[in-house]
């Protein structure tokens, strides 16, 4: 058998999907996730002008040899675009060697570890009223963990605060229709170190002791910032802190741990095991954040998921709703599986997004599971997703209150 025909879907359910539909000359069809936020096109044209005639004709089941010929054989390695390109090949595949199977893919990657993957919600409020509430109205719908960020005084609308007003929100969505350009956001670091760890101690305080608390600094401190906050916050046990600093730089975290026992998790924005060669083998992270879209698939990710279990360090596998259904349920399967699960992020899709694609995850009580159906488990209903036409979206900019352009 082989691959008959690589097809690339782009749909915009309430925001940007781009989907990779591989089928196998007796009609077998295998979907990958290749959403990459604010810069979709560049990855579809990937797939579509360069990948999919030298897919086509090949053993579908060679997926170790596809992978090897799609990453060695590009020359130029590695980067967001290439890899999430790989990634949704190498989804689809799996996807398509499951379903040939009869089996859901936890069971080819050696089947289940634990009954369940433990999630954690998106918990945001301009205000701490407004932040209090959303924690209280996730821990009612059952999430045993909850990432919390905060406006901050001075501040106008921040990275990670929903701008939907109190309550439990699904819907936060970073990357704005707003035209050519992106939107831009302010942001002053000074601010944010003097705010953030009183609000740990009131969530503490109203909250208790139970519930595992995570926060993303989002690339923005100095290894020094990150050092103190990392300090600062201690007493109220975070679960971990994300990407205090930009993680490229990847000797900063030896800065933080000199100073912190605050678990440390990074990697959303990288796209190969190199990118966490010093931070895995030096033990300067607690978690792996890494998404199976952005980081060359399954079989990439099982590596280096494996690589870190050497070093006692777990996953963190990234689950926003920027990526698709597919690329979730393929997290879920690896969560499923592999024994250093740590912790999956979820965010759930909206309506019209779940309608598109055909999920068959449950969640019970904190914890999700990818279901027992042949493959990865979700199906996208091209009828559906035709109804959605691409819109241009962007990621904010961001600036320090003196007009210098910052991390966002
Ligand atoms: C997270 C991330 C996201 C990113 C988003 C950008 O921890 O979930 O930081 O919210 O900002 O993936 O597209
Ligand atoms: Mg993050």
């Amino acid at each position: 058998m082989s691959i008959a025909s690589v097809d690339v879907i782009v749909t915009s359910p309430g925001r940007n999907f781009v989907t990779l539909k591989v089928t196998t000359s007796d009609g077998v069809v295998g979907w990958g996730d290749a959403t990459l936020n604010g810069r979709e096109l560049s990855v579809a044209s990937y797939l579509s002008d360069h990948l999919a005639s030298m897919l086509v004709g090949r053993d579908e089941d060679r997926i170790e040899d596809t992978w090897q010929y799609l990453y060695r054989g590009a020359y130029w390695r590695r980067g967001p675009v290439t890899m999430a390109a790989i990634a949704a090949v190498d989804m689809a595949l799996w996807d398509i060697k499951a379903k040939k199977a009869g089996m859901p893919l936890y069971q080819l990657l050696g089947g289940a570890s634990r009954d369940g993957v433990r999630v954690y919600a998106h918990a945001s409020g301009t205000d701490f009223a407004a932040l209090s509430n959303a924690i209280a109205g996730y821990r009612e719908l059952g999430f045993t963990a909850v990432r919390v960020q905060t406006g901050v005084p001075g501040l106008g609308q921040i990275y990670g605060v929903s701008a939907a007003g109190p309550g439990v929100r699904y819907d936060y969505e970073p990357a704005k229709r707003s035209g050519d350009r992106p939107a831009e956001e302010q942001w002053d670091t000074r601010q944010y170190l003097n705010h953030m760890p009183g609000v740990f101690a009131k969530i503490r305080e109203e909250f208790g002791t139970d519930l595992r608390l995570l926060h993303d600094g989002h690339h923005r401190m100095s290894p020094i910032e990150a050092a103190r906050f990392a300090k600062d916050v201690e007493p109220y046990d975070l679960f971990w802190l994300e990407d205090a600093t930009p993680g490229e730089d990847q000797t900063a975290l030896r800065l933080i741990r000199q100073h912190s026992t605050t678990p440390l998790a990074i990697g959303e924005v990288f796209n190969t095991v190199y990118d966490y060669q010093t931070l895995i083998t030096e033990r300067l992270i607690d978690y792996v954040r890494s998404a199976v879209t952005h980081t060359g698939g399954i079989t990439a990710m099982k590596k280096l998921l494996d690589f870190a279990a050497i070093y006692g360090i777990r996953s963190g596998i990234h689950g926003p709703t920027d990526i698709s259904p597919v690329g979730m349920a393929a997290a879920l399967h690896l969560d499923l599986a592999i024994h250093n699960f740590g912790i999956q992020e979820y965010m759930p899709h909206n309506e019209q997004t779940l309608e598109v694609f055909r999920t068959s995850f449950t969640f019970d009580k904190g914890f999700l599971h990818p279901g027992d159906q042949p493959g990865l488990g979700v199906e996208l209903d091209e009828d559906a997703a035709s109804a959605f036409e691409y819109t241009k979206a962007y990621l904010p900019v961001n600036r320090l209150l003196d007009g210098t352009v910052h991390d966002w």
